[in-house]
């Protein structure tokens, strides 16, 4: 498929793409339905689910620890983008204001227009996941997800929800949209983890 949109990784870039993956030119944008216009200051975050409910603003992620973050894009759709460059809060830090039942082994992300996605807890509690809110230096723009969007580099692209306002914790697996539409439930790129039952 190289070509206009797509290029062979060159040799040593080759062992950083995973299998029947294509170096995208640019950044594409890959989105089910419309982006929402959502700004920073009309934007509300939700934790709930099994942990302690609570709604919170811009300035409460903005307070936490921000940090440069440069990390590897695989959509299932084939294409890979390498080194991508955010800033965001880790996982691990915004998880200081979750007040989490023990009984807790998976989430859901929700996000504004309705997408979600779902991850167990161990693959969401990964020091290298994160919020973001910049790209390439500037705000997020909004087709990448903007104002906040979730990044799980480990995993295909369909599990960093873009436009991202909630995160649900639940004690058992809890499908998101693609997943109930035929998407594997995991993910994972190496391992060409595409579709459910293949
Ligand atoms: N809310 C939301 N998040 C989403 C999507 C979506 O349609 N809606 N698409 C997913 C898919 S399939 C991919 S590949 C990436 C694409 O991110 P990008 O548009 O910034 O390249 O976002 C993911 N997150
Ligand atoms: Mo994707």
């Amino acid at each position: 498929m190289p070509g206009k949109f797509f290029e062979k990784p060159a040799a040593a870039e080759s062992d950083r793409v995973p299998p029947g993956q294509y170096l995208a030119k640019g950044f594409p944008v890959l989105s089910y339905g419309a982006t929402p216009q959502i700004s920073q200051d009309k934007w509300v975050f939700k934790i709930f689910g099994l942990a302690k409910e609570k709604t919170l603003g811009w300035s409460d992620f903005m307070a936490l620890p921000q940090h440069e973050f440069t990390a590897d894009f695989h959509c299932v759709t084939r294409w890979s983008k390498l080194d991508v460059k955010w800033q965001g809060i880790k996982v691990l830090d915004f998880m200081k204001l979750v007040e989490l039942e023990r009984k807790a082994t998976h989430i859901l992300q929700h996000c504004y227009g309705g997408y979600t996605t779902n991850l167990t807890l161990e693959d969401f509690l990964l020091e290298e996941n994160f919020f973001a809110h910049t790209l390439d230096g500037e705000a997020l723009p909004p087709d990448h997800g903007g104002p906040m969007r979730l990044v799980v580099p480990h995993l295909y692209a369909w599990k960093s929800a873009k436009w991202i306002n909630g995160i649900e914790f639940c004690n058992q697996e809890k499908l998101g949209f693609w997943e109930k539409n035929g998407y594997h439930r995991r993910g994972e790129p190496w391992a060409e983890e595409r579709y459910a039952g293949r």
